[in-house]
């Protein structure tokens, strides 16, 4: 019987920023992330000898030649890793704004990932450094709750673990949709670009270490305000090492956001992080939602998110 697998996005509050090595995938800096309950993608692999070529079905409809290539080149790297001999029917339903900063790679590759291998019953290890290989941030979205990517130094030790803490169970991460057009440059590319050539990168990385630290402890605290201040001040950070290599992704909206934040920080907890794309994640505790919903909604549109789950097979 087809069986789907269910994975998640998350967002990262300690974000992935440039590669050591590109093909692997494996980043100069560990990142930490939130599995969000919102957004996910729901993928199914059937393996048929008789196919001559993989098949890849996205929301119903053949997809691009640029999405299938980069998902065929996945589905390579599982037929070579682990000695299968056949082509695949999958079908994927990405239930995330796609392209628009909201990590649908993420949810993507780590749904492909477990449902590509459900008959070799991967330990969550093997699939987080397999999802890797799709989309970094991937490797990440393995996991429920707080998870952490260690960067590793090859292919064996690059993969993420959750955090071994409760469930903070009144932090909301509201999504703010300033636009859901696709973003003008891919993350990839940008942050490609941001570690070949920016002069502020070695700051970014010598910095997202101490950050790493920070959060960590903040988590363990469960302190909105230093969760907050870490993560916003780390997106800010990873942002203008981008600004250096002469792109940005911020939009007229989003310095709105941005600014409303600044200001409503003087009265409640409420911080911004910010990725590859011009929306803006809000991070605050649940009794603050109704009064920033109060703010915003009527300008944007508004997606309250708690923590979410790891993959699963539905
Ligand atoms: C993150 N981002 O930590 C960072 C912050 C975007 C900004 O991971 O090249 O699609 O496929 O490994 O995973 C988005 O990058 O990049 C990302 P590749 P990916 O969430």
């Amino acid at each position: 019987m087809k069986k789907t697998v269910r994975a998640h996005t998350n967002i990262a509050l300690i974000k992935y920023w440039g590669k050591q090595n590109k093909e692997l995938k494996i980043p100069f800096n560990d990142s930490l992330s939130l599995t969000l309950d919102k957004f996910y993608t729901d993928t199914s692999v059937e393996y048929d000898e008789n196919l001559k070529e993989d098949i890849f079905i996205l929301d119903g409809k053949p997809a691009s030649s640029s999405v299938s290539k980069r998902v065929f080149w996945f589905m390579d790297q599982i037929r070579n890793k682990f000695n299968i001999q056949s082509y695949a029917r999958i079908e994927s339903f990405n239930h995330v704004p796609k392209e628009a900063g909201l990590a649908s790679s993420a949810s993507a590759f780590a749904a492909l990932a477990k449902a590509a291998t459900l008959d070799l019953n991967l330990s969550n290890q093997e699939l987080s450094q397999l999802a890797r290989l799709g989309s970094g941030s991937a490797s990440r979205s393995i996991y429920g709750g707080f998870v952490r990517w260690h960067k590793g130094n090859n292919d064996e030790t690059s993969f993420a673990k959750p955090l071994d803490v409760p469930v903070w169970e009144d932090l909301r991460m509201l999504v703010c949709i300033v636009n859901d057009q696709s973003k003008p440059f891919s993350s990839s590319y940008a942050m490609d670009k941001t570690s070949d050539d920016s002069v502020y990168y070695p700051a970014w990385v010598k910095q997202s270490a101490i950050d790493m630290e920070g959060m960590i402890s903040a988590i363990n605290k469960q302190s909105i305000t230093e969760l907050g201040e870490i993560a916003q001040s780390n997106a800010l950070r990873m942002h203008a090492s981008l600004m250096a290599v002469n792109m940005w992704y911020f939009e007229p909206d989003t310095l709105k956001v941005m600014n409303y934040v600044r200001d409503k920080q003087k009265e409640i907890p409420v911080y911004f992080t910010m990725d590859a794309g011009p929306n803006v994640k809000l991070l605050t505790l649940k009794k603050y939602v109704d009064e920033i919903k109060k703010d915003l909604g009527d300008q944007f549109e508004l997606i309250e998110c708690h923590s979410g789950v790891g993959a699963y097979v539905l």
